[in-house]
């Protein structure tokens, strides 16, 4: 089997895994350990726990890979492989008690940024609605669930007007910026959605569930699973320079709309 399959069904075992002991200790309960960039932007103890089983299990059985992840120290990659993860990406829906939150794991060579990385495999678990999204660099992707798995296509046809996912950030300062973007793009939707896990967002397109998504501000953890999940559906992911803020735009669908939407993010910023 090639490099690539086997990262990726490694990827896919332990964000399972991973996944599971993100929603038993939902069950049990959340502690909020800190606020970062602002009060807004909370870690739980639980994506500290979550961060740390991930960790162990990739060095178990990858000892010369590189380690890249929201709550702790980067490690160097021996092998030129580095595993980019967000142990919990929606962490805020996971603290309210909502389902849209997702363990996001992913294998990229070269840099740890989506403009310089190479990705290989990816998976996204979204343990409360039981699917695990994942993909191999050149092999498709797919969705995993009760009912089987099967492969994913992005949408490419929307008569009655593009749905569309995005995000805000965490800092009050941005919200106007973004709230003009999202004016500037509804004349391509018939709707939004605001789900909250920018790597359940991009699954979701993946799938030909959301048309669209974009949003600034992602990190590396945010979308590096995501957006090869969406590369292998046949969908394209577009970043856009950084904005007054430092943010640069993400944006995922079928090429035709990711570029129409571009557009209309140009006009305005
Ligand atoms: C979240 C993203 C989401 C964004 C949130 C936050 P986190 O990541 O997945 O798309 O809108 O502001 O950045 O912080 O939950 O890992």
């Amino acid at each position: 089997m090639n490099v690539e399959i086997d990262l990726r069904d490694l990827a896919r075992d332990i964000a399972r895994e991973a996944g599971d002991l993100a929603r038993r200790r939902r069950a049990e309960g959340v502690s909020i350990a800190a606020s970062k960039s602002t009060l807004a932007d909370i870690v739980t103890e639980a994506d500290r726990e979550v961060e740390a089983f991930i960790r162990a299990r990739l060095e178990a059985e990858r000892p010369d890979d590189g380690f890249l992840g929201e709550e702790s120290t980067a490690s160097e990659s021996r092998s030129g492989i580095t595993w980019v993860v967000d142990p919990i990406d929606g962490t805020v829906n996971y603290a309210s008690g909502m389902p849209s939150y997702a363990v996001s794991i992913a294998a990229v060579r070269g840099g740890v940024t989506f403009a310089t990385w190479e990705a290989l495999a990816g998976a996204v678990d979204v343990p409360a609605l039981g699917e695990t999204f994942d993909a191999a660099r050149g092999e498709g992707s797919r969705v995993a669930s009760a009912s089987g798995t099967s492969r994913l296509h992005v949408a490419s046809e929307y008569p009655a007007g593009a749905l569309i996912g995005t995000g805000l950030g965490y800092d009050p300062a941005t919200h106007a910026g973004d709230i003009a973007t999202m004016q500037a793009v509804m004349p391509l939707a018939r709707d939004v959605r605001r789900i909250g896990a920018a790597a359940v967002d991009l699954s979701y397109v993946a799938a030909g569930r959301l048309d669209a998504y974009f949003e600034r501000g992602l990190k590396s953890w945010d979308l590096a699973a995501g957006s090869l999940i969406v590369a292998e559906a046949g969908g394209s992911v577009v970043e856009l320079p950084e904005d007054p803020f430092g943010r640069r735009m993400t944006i995922a669908a079928h090429a035709d709309l990711a570029a129409s939407i571009a557009d209309r993010v140009r006009s305005v910023n």
